[in-house]
């Protein structure tokens, strides 16, 4: 009757400030967190953010501790994403290896899962398989990439 449904809306609007209060509370700790992964030298774009624990070792090393953390080494899927990066790598001043390589098909450069990359930014000359040895892709304080022997040590960024 006409005093379930005034009870059944005033209940339903309860619930919905009760929410709205919940999700204000969960966008200043995601405003928070944000800043916390952007400091000192990780960045965000989009929902992607790409941190770095400043360790330095091979691609192999680096690949298994991003995944430890939950995370994967460094995608960049745009020039955005490669900018984010490329700004670490200025920071510290050092090289870094990204999440993709050319291990199981030379030539044929691919994401950790296996997909073919959909944007890349190769140096000039860049990938030249200097003594048929490079199958890992760094990335430069310029931004560009160079493929590169993956027994190399090189910083570490993760996404997540
Ligand atoms: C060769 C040359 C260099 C180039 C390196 C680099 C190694 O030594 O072509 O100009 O910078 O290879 O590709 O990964
Ligand atoms: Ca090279």
């Amino acid at each position: 009757n006409r005093y379930d449904k005034f009870k059944e809306s005033s209940l339903m609007k309860n619930q919905v400030s009760a929410l709205q209060g919940q999700l204000a509370v969960l966008q200043a700790t995601l405003a928070k967190y944000q800043k916390v992964a952007a400091f000192p030298s990780g960045r965000i774009v989009g929902n992607r953010a790409f941190v770095t624990s400043g360790y330095e070792g091979n691609f192999d090393d680096l690949r298994q501790r991003c995944l430890q953390a939950g995370g994967q080494l460094a995608s960049p899927r745009n020039a955005a994403e490669n900018a984010a990066i490329q700004q670490i790598v200025i920071l510290h001043n050092k090289p870094v290896f990204l999440g993709i390589n050319d291990i199981q098909t030379e030539g044929r450069f691919k994401y950790l899962n296996g997909e073919t990359i959909a944007y890349s930014n190769w140096q000039q000359g860049e990938p030249n398989n200097e003594k048929g040895r490079e199958n890992c892709v760094e990335i430069f304080v310029n931004g560009r990439w160079n493929d590169r022997s993956c027994g190399e040590k090189r910083l570490i960024v993760c996404e997540f």
